[in-house]
């Protein structure tokens, strides 16, 4: 495919966006080509600048799960607009939408919005160390939880993509009490956590980590952490960004039956606008500012468009059959892909959880972050190319994860394994 309006355009970006580009695993740069620019969308297709159409498994990295377009939510932030795009005040529409979060998840009696997962991760933290008076957090390396300065360290695709484990510009005071343990290893997790004895305020993961392509939780790493939690007053935050209202309506604590202190939600919530939101237990949450004295506030916060957008979208995931439907193209989805390597002869590792799965070009299993940098991400950007030319849209970075959507059709799956096939064969 060539790509003549996208090149034009990225070339134009980069006079006036650094590297051309508002978020950077945008840019393509692992994977050796340039970036499309794209005009619209439609259900489970993007359309370029050049007026080519990809199957695509990005979903705005996961929001989309209805697809692109859906009617309702367009509706939903149509009507919406017409009565105003943001008040920085109160709307009955928030409390519609913190009623629905609150009872997809049993452990958030309170929630907040805010604008971004960013937003939700950093004042999480903000609040388990004001509820705690601990300094201390302990992330996993390869998890991404935002690009606040804490969670900076050791932090997944965006700086993985770039080979720049901690950012530059992180101060090393805040660093310092940023702690990091090897994702589902439990014994290094409980050595950190008695050499600081008291001193955590919380451990935070994603349940299933999507920043390192798509690794799972291995069987009782999720329940170690929440009995070592408990036993030693630390606050365990979930970070279902990502896997939340993805993995199944109740995200990846329903799947696994374990359960957070708190929990950060973004990205399907707000239906593709920009939303973000931390919730919890009354009791932690009523520590927050103007109930308690942990401060946290938003203009945009709770904004009407987003509001509306996810309401609209939780609304059609709650059908019957819904997460089903996800599943069974998913699974299809996952045995073509593996058909098709074997064929080919190459060694790749598939792994999956719903609707949320990552190729690698590894023997495997991936359970943490050094067993994906064996992955070869060279073939990896071959592969990735490959796909694109034959109208695949896939994350632009071996560390992401790709996302089905409900209006991914069975023609767009073995269009997607055809051209994995062709791809594999060349590689
Ligand atoms: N690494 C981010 C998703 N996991 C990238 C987001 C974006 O570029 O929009």
């Amino acid at each position: 495919m060539k790509h003549e309006q996208s090149n034009t355009y990225f070339s134009q970006a980069k006079q006036v966006i650094p590297g051309g580009v508002n978020s950077p695993v945008r840019a393509f740069t692992s994977v050796g080509c340039n970036p499309i620019f794209i005009e619209k969308s439609a259900g489970s297709r993007i359309y370029d600048a050049d007026n080519q159409s990809y199957i695509d498994y990005v979903g705005s990295w996961g929001p989309m799960i209805l697809g692109h377009c859906h009617p309702k939510v367009v509706e939903a932030i149509q009507s919406a607009a017409s009565n105003g795009a943001s008040f920085g005040a109160p709307t009955y529409k928030e409390i519609e939408l913190a009623n629905m979060v609150c009872e997809a998840y049993p452990n958030i009696e309170k929630v907040r919005m805010v604008s971004s997962g960013t937003e939700a991760t950093m004042s999480a933290i903000r609040l388990a160390r004001g509820c705690t008076g601990r300094d201390k957090i302990l992330k996993f390396n390869g998890c991404y939880h935002g690009h606040a300065d804490s969670l900076l360290v050791k932090a997944g695709s965006g700086a993985a993509t770039f080979g720049v484990p901690t950012s530059p510009g992180i101060p090393a005071d805040v660093a310092k009490d940023t702690l990091t343990a090897t994702y589902n290893d439990l014994a290094d997790v409980k050595s950190i956590v008695a050499l600081n004895k008291n001193e955590i305020a919380c451990i935070i993961l994603e349940p299933i980590a999507g920043n390192m392509g798509c690794v799972p939780p291995v069987e009782g790493f999720l329940q170690g952490l929440r009995d070592l939690c408990t036993a030693e007053g630390i606050v365990l935050i979930v970070d279902e960004v990502m896997t939340g209202f993805r993995v199944a309506y109740g995200g990846a604590q329903e799947r696994f039956n374990v359960r957070g202190d708190l929990v950060c939600l973004g990205k399907i919530i707000g239906g593709g606008l920009p939303v973000g939101a931390f919730g919890g237990k009354k009791e932690l949450m009523d520590q927050l500012s103007p109930e308690g004295g942990v401060y946290q506030a938003g203009t945009l916060s709770g904004n009407p468009l987003a509001m509306s957008a996810g309401i609209a979208t939780l609304k059609l995931l709650k059908e019957e059959g819904f997460y089903q439907q996800i599943e069974e193209k998913s699974a299809f989805l996952e045995a073509g892909l593996r058909q098709a390597a074997t064929a080919a002869g190459v060694t790749t590792c598939l792994q999956r959880v719903g609707g949320m799965f990552c190729t690698y070009f590894c023997a495997g299993p991936v359970n943490n972050f050094d067993d994906a940098l064996t992955s070869d991400t060279e073939a990896f950007g071959r592969y990735f190319r490959s796909m694109l030319d034959s109208g695949v849209n896939l994350a632009p970075s071996q560390f992401e994860a790709g996302f089905m959507s409900i209006a991914h059709s069975q023609e767009d799956l073995e269009q997607t394994i055809e051209a994995a096939a062709k791809a594999l064969t060349a590689l």
